[in-house]
């Protein structure tokens, strides 16, 4: 985050951003102004908080930047709150109260159920990025979610929705015990969704790379590599590429399995 100082004497990051906030339908937040925050239990690592119940989302979504010997010792993951780790780029060892360490690398994520925590250490030279997530564990009588561990490069995609230029990755099983899924939506440069959606599920998605345009609740905003959108129930959503090399993929939350109330 630079602050560079233009002909007639203004920060450039004073005078406009890309960030737009609909408090409770939708929420684009680019890199340029994030702030780190100070969160207990995370040392030496650079925080951000993105959604949370103030935005209108029933979740809560970080990015992490964990520099050399970061570390969580004390543990992400509560009784109730159901917990996700996701590696953006670098390395990392992880554990949790239910397996043993594990090294991470780029793609790698953790999932941990309500009562479980997740542990982790940067013992690389480098930083490490992560995005995470938690939120309360909506139960289902005989429904038992457990610990995932596992690495997007090694999952097969699948075309979403019939579109072969659309292609989709999930994260964690498709079972009736989870009440949320992580996804990667891949659109290939000029691939759009087939309509745009309305849907009563929330999302929070960090784009992963490319560039495209957004539909937001009837908005058309330019995206790219490194945004942060929130979509809170009922916001209409859709979006297509605009790139010309790289895919626009992101990873995203969207809960599941759930009646509502
Ligand atoms: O799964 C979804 O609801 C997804 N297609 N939404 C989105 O990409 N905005
Ligand atoms: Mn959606």
């Amino acid at each position: 985050m630079g602050y560079k100082t233009n002909q007639i004497g203004y920060t450039k990051e004073l005078l406009s951003s890309r960030a737009i906030m609909k408090r409770g339908n939708y929420a684009l937040i680019p890199p340029d102004g994030l702030v780190k925050n100070v969160v207990p239990n995370f040392e030496n690592c650079e925080m951000t908080i993105l959604s949370t119940k103030k935005l209108g989302a029933s979740f809560v979504d970080y990015i992490c930047k964990v520099l050399p010997n970061g570390k969580n010792v004390k543990g992400f993951g509560d009784e109730g709150i159901e917990v996700f780790l996701y590696v953006v780029k670098g390395k990392l060892s992880v554990k949790t109260d239910d397996t043993e360490t594990k090294e991470l690398s780029t793609g790698g994520y953790v999932y941990a159920p309500a009562g479980v925590k997740i542990y982790f250490e940067n013992t690389s030279e480098e930083a490490t990025e992560l995005f995470l997530y938690k939120k309360r564990y909506q139960e289902l009588e005989g429904a038992k979610p457990y610990t995932v561990i596992g690495n997007v490069n090694e999952l097969k995609s699948q075309a979403y929705e019939g579109m072969e230029d659309v292609q989709l990755v999930d994260l964690l099983p498709a079972e009736i015990d989870f009440d949320m899924n992580f996804h990667i939506l891949s659109f290939a440069p000029g691939a759009s969704h087939g309509y745009i959606e309305t849907h009563v599920q929330e999302h929070g998605a960090l784009l992963l790379s490319g560039q495209g345009m957004y539909n937001l609740d009837n908005d058309w905003v330019p995206v790219q590599k490194g945004d942060y959108i929130f979509m809170g129930a009922y916001s209409l959503q859709a979006c297509y590429a605009t790139g010309r090399d790289e895919p626009l993929s992101y990873l995203y939350s969207k809960d599941c399995h759930r009646d509502a109330e």
